[in-house]
């Protein structure tokens, strides 16, 4: 037999949490529940390619193929974390897709800051830190006409509960999972209605100074020297802040600092 866990009482959907959420936002979300898929970013792609409008959330109880960026594995048991993808249509350039990547980890940030009193980092491009160790990791994928952007998805995976970090050991990086931060037990609805306000409160002002200078004031080892691994070699230097396109400025011992542009990067602090 197979007794209920602990955690079986902390429903992801159906919630009046986030219908009042999908009510106040902007975009109006419309909910696709899964308890249980793939990849909640492939469906997102496969419904944005059939036209689903800007607003389209998917939600999922688990993932069977959950994905980080270059197809590294995601994963995400059952009734342990939040895995939603969010198909948005914003008018952007190839160029700025990395800003909805910022977004995603700053709405994040914010939701655990405002709503559950907690202090999270972001590591450059795509990673909420909690005590130093991922407690949420970011996948925006994008599909382009010309050189516009026709759709994106926005996907987002919070580790909440004990079982949600992957058991394997030689992860690329420390994991962690919400409830051994908070005060009281966590909700996962109430965790993502937070997320979505804060979404919608972030997409309003997508490529605002503002939000770039938000991340910056969270960044991870911010005056810290790191190496950051990049298509074409290896850079290093002390971080400086993320700048208005979306890039990590480091200052090398020598010489004017450098922009490096989010895509397949690895980014590591030295000395550890
Ligand atoms: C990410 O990639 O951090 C992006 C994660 C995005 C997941 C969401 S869930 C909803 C949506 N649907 C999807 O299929 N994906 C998105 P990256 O920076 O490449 O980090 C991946 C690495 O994190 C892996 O190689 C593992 O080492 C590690 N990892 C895997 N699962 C983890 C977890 N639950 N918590 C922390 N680290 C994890």
């Amino acid at each position: 037999m197979t007794l209920p866990s602990a955690d079986s009482a902390d429903a992801l959907w159906p919630s009046p949490l986030l219908e009042q959420a999908s009510a106040r936002s902007r975009i109006g979300y419309r909910v696709r529940y899964y308890p249980s898929i793939g990849s909640t970013n492939d469906e997102a792609k496969r419904l944005a390619e059939g036209g689903a409008p800007e607003g389209t959330l998917l939600l999922a109880d688990e993932q069977t193929a959950g994905r980080g960026r270059l197809d590294r594995k995601w994963s995400t048991p059952a009734g342990q974390a939040v895995a939603m993808s969010l198909v948005l249509r914003p008018a952007l350039t190839v160029s700025r897709l990395g800003a909805l990547t910022l977004l995603g980890g700053l709405a994040v940030a914010r939701a655990l800051e405002v709503d559950f009193d907690l202090a999270p980092e972001l590591k450059w491009p795509n990673d909420v830190l909690l005590s130093g160790k991922k407690v949420a990791g970011v996948l925006v994928e994008g599909a382009w006409s010309e050189d516009r952007l026709a759709f994106a998805v926005l996907g987002i995976g919070i580790n909440v509960h004990e079982r949600s970090i992957p058991r394997e050991s030689g992860a690329f990086f420390p994991a962690t999972f919400l409830d051994a931060h908070a005060t009281a037990p966590l909700s996962r609805a109430r965790l993502l209605a937070a997320v979505l306000g804060q979404i919608d409160e972030c997409y309003r002002r997508l490529l605002d100074p503002e939000l770039t200078a938000a991340w910056s004031a969270r960044l991870a080892y911010k005056g810290r020297r790191v190496s950051v691994t990049t298509p074409s070699g290896m850079v290093s230097g002390v971080e400086v802040g993320v700048d208005e396109s979306g890039a990590l400025v480091l200052q090398p011992d020598a010489g004017e600092p450098v922009r490096v542009i989010a895509g397949d990067v690895r980014l590591r602090p030295m000395g550890e």
